[in-house]
Formats: C-alpha cells, sequence, structure tokens
C-alpha cells in the first residue's frame, strides 16, 4: 500500500490547506501591481505550487526550473545540476522561487546566485518546510510554510526514491524503509 512507509503523519491535509491560503494572502499583498514571476523547483514542489498560485489573487506567471542533489538517497549530495533551465527572461521581474523543502541549503544558495546573475528586480524564497536543524550553507527565506525537525519526510510533492509524491499530506518515512 502507498502508506505501508509513514511512520506518521507530521502535517494533515487541512493543516496544509490552511497555512497555504495564509501564505498565498500575504504574497499577494505583498506583490500587487508587481510583475510576478514564480519559479516551481521541479519535481518536489509542483504540487505546492500548483495549490499556492491559487491562493495568489493576483496576474502572475509561472516558470519551471528542474536541479537535483539528491539522486535516489536520503542525503543531499552536495552537487546541484540543472536538469532543466527557465523558458523565460526574468530581468527586471519580481521572481519568488517556490520549493518544497529547504534542508542543507544547497540548493537554493546555487540557485540564487545563478537566478541573481539574470538581474530580476527582486529575488525571494518560499518554501513549503524548512529543517533548519539541517542548514549546512545559510539561506534567507521570505515564506516558510512549516519548520520541521530533522526527520526524512514524504508526501505532498516529496519523494523517496521518486515513490509517495502523490500522498495529500506531509508524514514521515518510516526507518525500515531505508536502513536496509
Ligand atoms: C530536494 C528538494 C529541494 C532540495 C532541498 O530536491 O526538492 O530542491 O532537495 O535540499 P537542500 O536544501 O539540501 O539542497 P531533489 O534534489 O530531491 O529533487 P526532486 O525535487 O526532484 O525530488
Ligand atoms: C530533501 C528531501 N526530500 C524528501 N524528504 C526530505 O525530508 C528531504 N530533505 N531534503
Amino acid at each position: 500500500m502507498l502508506t505501508n512507509n509513514v511512520e506518521r503523519i507530521l502535517i494533515d491535509e487541512e493543516k496544509l490547506m490552511n497555512r497555504i491560503r495564509e501564505m498565498g494572502r500575504q504574497i499577494t499583498e505583498d506583490y500587487r501591481g508587481k510583475d510576478l514571476v514564480l519559479i516551481c523547483i521541479l519535481k518536489g514542489a509542483v504540487i505546492f505550487a500548483s495549490d499556492l498560485a491559487r491562493e495568489i489573487k493576483l496576474p502572475l506567471a509561472m516558470d519551471f526550473m528542474a536541479v537535483s542533489s539528491y539522486g535516489s538517497s536520503t542525503k543531499s549530495s552536495g552537487v546541484v545540476r540543472i536538469l532543466k533551465d527557465l523558458d523565460q527572461e526574468i530581468e527586471g521581474r519580481h521572481v519568488l522561487i517556490v520549493e518544497d523543502i529547504v534542508d542543507s541549503g544547497l540548493t537554493l544558495h546555487y540557485l540564487t546566485e545563478n537566478l541573481m546573475t539574470r538581474k530580476p528586480a527582486s529575488l525571494k524564497i518560499c518554501t513549503c518546510l524548512d529543517k533548519p536543524e539541517r542548514r549546512v550553507t545559510p539561506v534567507k527565506i521570505d515564506y516558510v510554510g512549516f519548520n520541521i525537525p530533522d526527520e526524512f519526510v514524504i508526501g505532498y510533492g516529496l519523494d523517496y526514491a521518486e515513490e509517495y509524491r502523490n500522498l495529500p499530506f506531509i508524514g514521515v518515512l518510516s526507518k525500515d524503509a531505508y536502513k536496509k
């Protein structure tokens, strides 16, 4: 079964949706009258970005980047690769990066440096989850859904070895699933 390797539910669907509604309201206020581009970092952020975008009551553009630093492990390799770049120019536009999780911070450190060279009018970061205990590189996060403890989580876009992204909640991966 899909939920076999879920040790426990950390954030249920209702809590997720309520928080995303609040974040959408805040972002709507902050970006009113601005040329906003949401950059969804594939693949993990796709579900969060889809829900968040619908709670932002403003005209906006969406673009997608795919970077990978994890492969099928539960630890960051520290090496960030761009697998898919943006389709749109971001020079002079207000860019909001949308992530599912910030862990070591290596992915966002790389991404912000890379995107800043393209001269956006502003560059901010929004993440559904933050694991501050795991930080290796400091990153300034502007919008955080939830701070979570140092446990490997799955669901709502987050995977383990490409599975579990379609769980509607955030759950803790059972240790049996990867300690073999
Ligand atoms: C995950 C996640 C973040 C990154 C965070 O992506 O979606 O992009 O790791 O980790 P960090 O802060 O330690 O860099 P992953 O490489 O697993 O790709 P995926 O989104 O396609 O699953
Ligand atoms: C990346 C990642 N992917 C899934 N679950 C977690 O807890 C993660 N941390 N960093």
